[in-house]
């Protein structure tokens, strides 16, 4: 089962047909006692709707917070070490690779998501911007992972391999997360074969492709939700990045018209387009 957020508010998703849910607070839903069975229920007994295919998907999230888990693919280790070397900080990313506790960080809040089909943004003061496709889970008021969804942590190289201390810039600002296109539903974890693929076009070319499984994920989800949640609280629930095990090579930087597809297969493709400098909102 798929849950969507829309302009028109929520569906779901069951064996190829949408469902329009009544309740239309998504922090309501994100803290219901039980979401898979009333989203079931919502599947088993209403009428499909029609109009799905004429809503506006729009970024999945409430008021959650969206927090990230770091260098949790060996490949993502290599590469920040390549990248913070000369500013002394290579080793840090090893030693948390193989650390017990993992390391998590602030990512946005919700006003600083997109959805499908919406701008991501390069800061106006990086030169070395990649994004990092990411199995997002999404985790309710209790610590339960409820759904997945699929995540952009856009991420200004430059700007942390400057100094690891620059991280939350390098991560944190208008436009820098993408979500989407919707949470499946469910708590069992995703089977190790389950694909991740990114693929960044320039003007109608692929200019870089890329792919990984979630064997390659050293850590457990059910083990960074934990320590997310340790002595922290989150009353709508939270989302939590798991880590990019998908880096660009060192000479690739995102340009501004770039389009990012994000696939996860059993989520679906989260497509993005990028713009650098214009802010995204101005009221
Ligand atoms: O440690 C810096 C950020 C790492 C990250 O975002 C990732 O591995 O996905
Ligand atoms: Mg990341």
């Amino acid at each position: 089962m798929k849950l969507y957020r829309t302009g028109n508010g929520p569906y779901v998703e069951h064996e190829g047909s949408y469902y329009r849910v009544p309740e239309s607070s998504w922090d309501a839903l994100v803290t219901h006692g039980n979401l898979h069975g009333y989203l079931r229920s919502i599947a088993g007994k209403g009428e499909a709707a029609q109009d799905f295919s004429s809503a506006r998907i729009l970024a999945p999230i409430g008021s959650q917070e969206v927090w990230a888990a770091g260098v949790t693919y060996f490949r993502s280790r290599s590469a920040r070490m390549a990248e913070a070397k000369d500013a002394g900080g290579g080793d840090f990313y090893d030693r948390v690779y193989a650390a017990e506790r993992p390391e998590l960080f602030f990512k946005a809040t919700p006003g600083r998501v997109v959805g499908p089909g919406e701008h991501v943004r390069i800061r106006s003061d990086a030169k070395w911007s990649v994004p990092e496709p990411e199995l997002t889970l999404l985790i309710n008021h209790r610590g339960r992972i409820i759904g997945y969804t699929a995540g952009n942590d856009m991420s200004s190289r430059d700007i942390e391999g400057e100094n690891p201390l620059y991280l939350p810039q390098a991560k944190v600002y208008d436009g820098s997360c993408a979500l989407g296109p919707c949470i499946l539903i469910g708590e069992e974890p995703l089977p190790a074969a389950t694909p991740i693929r990114l693929e960044i076009a320039r003007q109608g070319r692929v200019e870089f492709a890329g792919q990984t499984t979630l064997a390659e994920l050293k850590r457990a989800p059910s083990s960074l939700a934990e320590y997310l949640f340790r002595d922290n609280s989150f009353p709508c629930g939270a989302f939590l990045m798991t880590g990019t095990g998908i880096v660009p090579p060192d000479d690739f930087a995102l340009a501004a018209g770039d389009r990012i597809r994000i696939a996860i297969d059993p989520i679906g493709t989260l497509e993005n387009d990028v713009v650098q400098g214009s802010p995204l909102r101005t009221g």
